[in-house]
């Protein structure tokens, strides 16, 4: 029992030392990857950055990355965020609100999340965040395909 528990922490180890060097040697906003950008939205003096892998939103499950940085380019760790897609009332459909579910990253200021979006179409990102930055809020428009 206690041998098998000494061995999954050195793979965890192991594991997490392979991903801190590859890390390294990429991306100009620290270690983790970012993708395309799908939109920025400026916060206070801070710019948040929209992207995945395509630099497109489409409807259904995916995943987005949010990153925040200041004039400089720099990360900037801004504690917890969040962010709902939200579309108005239209016709017989009724308000949606799509909440992104974010999980940090090895490099503060940066994050992943997974959205399910109801369908294509102009969604209303609102956007908040609150922590060692301060406070932030803003909404900006993202078309999903
Ligand atoms: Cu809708």
């Amino acid at each position: 029992m206690k041998k098998c528990v000494i061995v999954t922490g050195i793979t965890l180890a192991l594991f997490l030392a392979i991903a801190a060097a590859c890390g390294s040697k990429n991306g100009d906003s620290g270690s983790v990857a970012t993708g395309k950008v799908i939109k920025t939205a400026v916060v206070g003096n801070l710019t948040a950055t929209l992207s995945n892998g395509t630099g497109q939103l489409k409807q259904g499950d995916q995943e987005v990355t949010l990153s925040f940085t200041d004039a400089s380019g720099k990360p900037v760790d801004v504690g917890a965020v969040s962010l709902n897609f939200h579309m108005p009332q239209m016709g017989s459909m009724t308000a949606m609100n799509d909440a992104v579910t974010f999980t940090t990253t090895s490099t503060p200021g940066v994050y992943r999340g997974k959205v399910n979006l109801g369908h294509g179409g102009e969604w209303q990102a609102q956007l908040a965040f609150e922590g060692p930055a301060g406070n932030g809020k803003t909404t900006f428009s993202v078309t999903a395909q």
